[in-house]
């Protein structure tokens, strides 16, 4: 018997990147764990993480290609597989244009291999692609204006603030290794203030928490400046060296006095100058912004008034401030294949990926007649479902890349089984918290033979002749996308497979307060928002209301046992929708109770489940459900936010009646 311990990483799209271990015995995995060593997760791991085992030997992972025979799946070799598609991205490229092939991808698995995709189409030809994003790009887009980037803090100097605003972020569910430092600085006596609309169970950590009306943070932003300035709690040392556009900025919210904004975000007026005095009195102070408060259509405006008051107080680049929102770390030392094959000149069609729907509908003069996804679950996680799902079906051709059949897989002609983390090498790393990276070993070999899609491109390129890909080993592949970080870190290869390297001068963001804006100062007054047809001051945008017909807010967050669609997948249970007990009375509806949500897009039945967290007139229902059990997104509305092209989820409102089952 054959025993041994291999290192591998988390592939899921989180903030936290475990490490962990896998015991192998014979060629088999029969146990993983946390790996203790790892400098933030340090063995502890979250009940998704701990499911990888099982969903590496579940009876429902596809193993072999399939495809659709009328409408029947049916078992298909590799080699058939490879062919067939070869024979269609040719038959296109002669026959049409390259533009009718169109290539979704998101972020279902991290690993650095598996962005052979890009690389495949980059050589391929100019196809269409996706821009925007479902899940942060307003945030991105406003800091971009703002700092000129995201960065965040090493999570330890968090313990450095007096005050903390977890200002929509719910790490109870997302950011499990947040929490024990929350849990720390508040055993220390630091303030923590959660503000959400919900009371979500982060409020554990917190000393305080701020029921916000969904959509307002940018007014309850301006009316803490508003306070700040007025009894001169700002840092006038760093806003003279380091700051532009200060006396715009001290004008424009000179209107939003406490009791304007109350009304404005149902937040009483001393309240808010109780948290402008914490948050500017006692520095240092620190911001950790969610992803929650951006999806909506004025995201990126309410994310740049949040970042105003860490300018005008000075708490950027000292320890234990920061607006932390993501943290762009390593991925500026990622090189190699995947970059070069970007720059090959290939001109790629893009539309907005929360109007994949509607594109796929639209007049295009090269109308798409093929669509590849790749870690994706576009049918259950993209806004307007139904309009996605019915555009989605009449495309000529798909090609599905998974591990289990999902709904997205269910509508393909060709269905790609891929590789589970487990079974190959790759390197992980994350601009959302984790400052570190992952290397992760390949602890057995594939189930069934399946050919992961580091080898699955290499030997469809090599069908199609495309010339310029690369033929080289996955070792070799990895090896040259860090070259850049062991030339710029003097670190080796081999060394990096063994250590959880991060960038050792990098704890505080903004240390230097070297910005990488135009001016190299931090833009209140951004000259590139005004180019781009954006107020140049960050402004409040009043939030969306429904119409007469559609008075309740639906918002749809991140479940806690689930990575979005990927581990509901085995469930066959009818979403709940949490409501708060006098809204529920209002719409006659008790504990237990049937109910029918109904919104202009289309209608999803749901279980009642009371919860007094829940702020008034608002529903919550966590996103991910299957068609099965019946998806959050057949409600939602295709609407991007101000910048970005952020899909605002939450502008989204509704009805409710009981309904008899
Ligand atoms: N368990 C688990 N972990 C995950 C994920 C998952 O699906 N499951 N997904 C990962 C991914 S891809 C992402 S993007 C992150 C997201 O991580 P988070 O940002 O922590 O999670 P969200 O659920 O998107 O939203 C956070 C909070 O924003 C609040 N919110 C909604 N609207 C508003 C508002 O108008 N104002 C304020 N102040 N708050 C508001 C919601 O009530 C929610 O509690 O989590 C990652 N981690
Ligand atoms: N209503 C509502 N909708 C939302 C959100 C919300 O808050 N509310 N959040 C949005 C956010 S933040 C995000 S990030 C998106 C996420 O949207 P998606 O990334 O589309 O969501 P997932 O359900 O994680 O789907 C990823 C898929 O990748 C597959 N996969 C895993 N490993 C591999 C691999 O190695 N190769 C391949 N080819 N596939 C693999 C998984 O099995 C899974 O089916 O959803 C968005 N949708
Ligand atoms: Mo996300």
């Amino acid at each position: 018997m054959e025993r041994k311990y291999i290192q591998f990483a988390c592939s899921l799209d989180c903030f936290d990147g475990c490490a962990f271990t896998a015991e192998v015995l014979d060629g088999e995995v029969v146990r993983i764990e946390g790996n203790q060593e790892h400098p933030l997760t340090k063995g502890y791991v979250c009940k998704k993480g701990a499911q990888h085992l099982e969903r590496m030997y579940h009876p429902e992972r596809i193993l072999r290609p399939l495809k659709k025979v009328g409408t029947k799946w049916q078992e298909i070799s590799w080699d058939d597989a490879l062919e067939e598609i070869s024979d269609k991205l040719k038959d296109i490229r002669s026959k049409d244009n390259t533009l009718s092939v169109l290539h979704y991808y998101d972020s279902g698995y991290g690993g650095i291999s598996k962005m052979v995709d890009k690389m495949f189409f980059n050589y391929y030809g100019s196809i269409t692609v996706p821009r925007g994003s479902l899940c942060w790009g307003a945030g991105i887009a406003a800091q971009q204006y703002d700092f000129g980037e995201s960065r965040g803090h090493h999570p330890r100097d968090h313990l450095h603030a007096k005050t903390i605003l977890l200002w929509g972020r719910n790490p109870h569910n997302t950011n499990i290794h947040l929490m024990e430092y929350l849990t720390q600085a508040k055993k220390q006596g630091t303030k923590i203030v959660l503000i959400d609309p919900i009371q979500t169970k982060s409020a554990q950590v917190a000393t305080e928490h701020i029921g916000v009306k969904p959509g307002t943070d940018g007014a309850l932003a301006l009316g803490m400046a508003h306070c700040l300035i007025e009894q001169d709690m700002v840092d006038h040392e760093f806003i003279h060296n380091h700051v532009i556009g200060y006396e715009n900025f001290k004008d424009y919210v000179k209107t939003f006095t406490p009791e304007r904004v109350a009304d404005i975000t149902g937040v009483d007026a001393d309240t808010i100058y109780r948290l402008a005095a914490y948050y500017g009195k006692d520095k240092p102070s620190c911001i950790i912004l969610g992803y929650g408060l951006q999806r909506y259509s004025n995201g990126g405006n309410t994310v740049r008034c949040i970042d105003a008051l860490g300018a005008i107080t000075g708490n950027i680049g000292i320890s234990g401030g920061g607006v932390n929102y993501a943290n762009r770390l390593l991925a500026d030392y990622i090189g190699g294949e995947v970059p070069k094959s970007a720059a090959t000149g290939k001109k790629h069609r893009s539309f907005s990926r929360a109007f994949f729907g509607q594109y796929l509908e639209e007049e295009n003069e090269f109308p798409i007649k093929a669509v590849f996804v790749t870690k994706a679950n576009p049918l259950v996680q993209g806004p307007n479902l139904e309009r996605m799902i019915r555009a989605f079906k009449k495309i000529e051709y798909k090609v599905v890349f998974d591990m289990f059949m999902t709904d997205t897989g269910k509508q393909a002609d060709l269905f790609i089984p891929c590789t589970h983390v487990m079974e190959e090498d790759d390197i992980f790393l994350s601009s959302m918290f984790t400052p570190y990276l992952n290397y992760s070993q390949k602890a057995v070999e594939p189930r069934a033979g399946i050919i992961g899609e580091y080898e699955f491109f290499r030997a469809l390129a090599k069908k199609m002749d495309l010339e310029q890909y690369p033929d080289i080993e996955k070792d070799e592949f990895l090896r040259r996308a860090v070259k850049p970080l062991e030339d710029a870190f003097q670190i080796t290869f081999e060394d990096l497979k063994k250590t959880f390297f991060t960038i050792p001068y990098r704890e505080i963001a903004w240390s230097e307060r070297n910005f990488s804006t135009p001016s190299g100062k931090y833009e209140l007054y951004s000259r590139q928002a005004e180019q781009d047809g954006l107020s140049p001051l960050p402004q409040y945008i009043p939030a969306m209301e429904g119409a007469i017909e559609y008075p309740l807010r639906l918002i749809t967050p991140h479940p806690k046992d689930s990575l979005h669609s990927q581990h509901f997948a085995f469930k066959n249970k009818m979403p709940n929708v949490y409501i708060n007990e006098a809204t529920a009375n209002k719409y006659g509806l008790k504990q237990g109770d049937f109910a029918k949500i109904t919104t202009k897009q289309g209608s999803l039945l749901v279980k009642v489940e009371i919860d007094n967290n829940v702020g008034i007139d608002l529903l919550m229902i966590y996103e991910g459900w299957w068609h099965q059990s019946g998806s959050v997104n057949l409600l939602t509305e295709a609407l991007i936010s101000d910048m970005g092209e952020q899909a605002a989820y939450y502008d989204c409102f509704c009805n409710i009646k009981p309904e008899a089952l």
